[in-house]
Order: C-alpha cells, then structure tokens, then sequence
C-alpha cells in the first residue's frame, strides 16, 4: 500500500503520511452495500476506443498490469441513466428555474443550523485559508444538502460509462477514471465499493478523483483524508480548493451593475467567469458599479431572468468559485445561498 504524503501549502509544514485506503475503507464502511444488482452486461472495452486507449495508457504510463486493469473494467457497467442525468444538467437550466432548487427555505434554514453547529470548525477553516464560513456552508449546502445526499451511484460504473460513451467529456472524465483506478490499486480498495455521485464525485464536498487527491486536507490530523465521514476534513478540504484556485480573503464575490447596461457593451458578456475585463475597460464600455473591493481583473456575466437578462460583474472570488463547477449559475447559487445564510444568521442572533 501507498501513503500518500500531503504536503501542507500554507506552513509549507510536512505532516505524517496520509492512506488514502484508509479513506476508501471508510467510504466503504459508511456505505450501506445495498446496491441492487441489475442485470447490465460488463462492459466490453473493445467496444469503445476511449477505453482501449485508457487501457493501453495506464498499462504503459502507470504500470498498472493489463489483466488487472482489465479484471476491475470487467465489472463496470455503462449506464444510459448516468448519460440522461448528464444530459439533462441542472446548469442548462436558466437562472429563474435554477435558482428555485437551491436558494429555498429549506436550503437556507438547514444552512443556518449547519453554520450555527459548526461555526467553530467553519472559523478554524477561515482563520487558516481565508474563505468565510457562510461561504464554505452554502457550497456544501448546495453540493449535497449539507452532507446528507452524497450519491447512491457505484464510482466505477459513473466513470467508465462517462469515458466510454459521452463524448464530450469523455477526456475529463477519463483523467478521473484515471485516478480513481490507480489510487483504489494502489490502496488495495475495490473500486466496484465506492459510492457517490452519477458524475462520479465523492463525499460531503462531492470531490472528483483528481481533486480528492490534490486538494483534500486532513483538517482533523488523524491522519487520513475522508471526506465522507469526517465533516472537519470535509470542511477544510473545501476551503483549501477555493484558497488554492485563487480565493482573496475580505474581497467581494460579485457586484449589481448600476443603471441599465449599454448596448454597445453586451459583446463583452462572457459565458465563463475567468476576470479578462480591468477596471478601465468595463468605464470606457459605460458599465458602472458599486464596490468597494474590485479585484483587478473581472468578468462581465449574465444570468437568463424570467424577464430579461440580469448582468453582473464577477470578481476573483466568484471565479474561484466557478472552479469548483464552472456554471455561473452554480457560482450565483453558492453566493446567493452563503448571502442569505449569513443574513439569516446574523437576525437570529
Ligand atoms: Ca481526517
């Protein structure tokens, strides 16, 4: 078995080496095995060239012996359904309809008690990486309802059938399929065991493969990263990957346009929340806005309104956000939820 040794990017500090198998055990363990086994063919790997090419990759790059890789591959499964679910995403949805699923009363309730119970850990997450509690409450409010809904799906078969058969994505999440086979052989763990999301995210903060290996944290120092099980690793896991992708500790995530956006400028609304736009550009284009901490590089977004467009400028921290999911309705989701929790908070007290 491998230990994977995590490297503390903040002190620099090296801690004591960390079984990633230790997680997947518990990931197993927490996991009630009552999957119900229909009966699916294995897949055939022939059948599909970004499977074969996988194959061969990590047969050659990784070392991984090809009748093992191809031993675990036997029992995955593709899954139409994981392909409707990819399909039909949430995130196509426009801004109004959305927004309906996440920034509700439940949402937004069960938020303020999550930040009221552990608003200890959440301060010890800020004090170290810079990322607000209500912030870290409302990205795992709206990823798993506050830990509660962390997927029923095998990794294995979500992966296999993203890589095999959709297209479109098929070169990410065969990176992550990547990962997820060459740590669970490393870690001696059954891939066909661990459970989590259609896309094949794990845990309370739904980290993909390639996540959960360079950005969890062991918040807790017991010397594992799990973040199924453990709510403080879970935490500052997430607070690590917002600080890491870019996250400025006391800055603004967005802010309201001021007055009707002009015509002439509507060509330089971006679909994508990476900052292109200074300060000066967004004047000269007569977009105005008020802030007090605009970052010195910024986007010019959208959101689909029942009614029309709503534009906004979106700072460093909104893009940091977007890093996690790349939808700027998922980003709004998260700020909208983390504002109305703190709200909510702040009247309660
Ligand atoms: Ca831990």
């Amino acid at each position: 078995m491998t230990n994977f040794v995590y490297v503390n990017k903040l002190s620099g500090r090296k801690l004591k080496p960390i079984s990633f198998g230790v997680f997947l055990a518990c990931v197993i363990s927490a996991i009630s095995l009552t999957y119900v086994v229909v009966p699916v063919h294995a897949v055939e790997i022939d059948r599909y060239p970004a499977l074969v090419k996988l194959v061969d990759t990590m047969v050659k790059e990784d070392g991984y012996p090809r009748a093992d890789l191809e031993s675990v591959l036997a029992d995955a499964k593709v899954q139409q359904k994981t392909i409707d679910l990819m399909n039909k995403q949430y995130e196509a949805l426009p801004w109004y309809k959305y927004r309906d699923i996440f920034i509700n009363q439940a949402r937004i309730d069960k938020g303020v008690v999550f930040l009221r119970e552990n608003r200890a850990l959440l301060e010890s997450a800020q004090q170290k990486y810079g990322v607000p509690p209500h912030v870290i409450t409302a990205l795992i409010g709206v990823e798993t309802h506050y830990g509660t809904r962390m997927g029923n799906r095998r990794v294995l078969d979500s992966l296999v059938t993203l890589t095999a058969d959709f297209p479109r994505r098929s070169k990410f999440f065969g990176s992550e399929l990547r990962q997820f086979l060459k740590t669970t052989r490393e870690e001696n763990i059954a891939a066909n065991s661990v459970m989590g999301s259609y896309a094949g995210a794990i845990g309370i903060p739904q980290f993909m493969p390639t996540s959960y290996e360079a950005y969890s944290v062991d918040f807790n120092n017991n010397g594992k990263r799990d973040l199924v099980n453990e709510l403080e690793d879970a935490v500052g896991s997430v607070a690590n990957y917002l600080a890491v992708h870019g996250w400025r500790q006391g800055q603004e995530i967005f802010a309201s346009l001021s007055g009707n956006l002009p015509e002439s400028a509507k060509s330089s609304v971006s679909k994508r929340a990476k900052p292109k736009l200074s300060a000066n550009q967004l004047q000269q284009l007569g977009v105005k806005f008020n802030t007090n901490g605009a970052s010195d590089k910024m986007a010019l977004l959208s959101l689909s309104q029942k009614n029309g467009k709503r534009y906004f400028i979106g700072f460093r921290n909104f893009y940091a956000i977007t890093r996690y999911n790349p939808s700027v309705n998922y980003a709004m989701a998260v700020t909208e939820l983390s504002m109305q929790i703190e709200a909510k908070s702040r009247s309660a007290n």
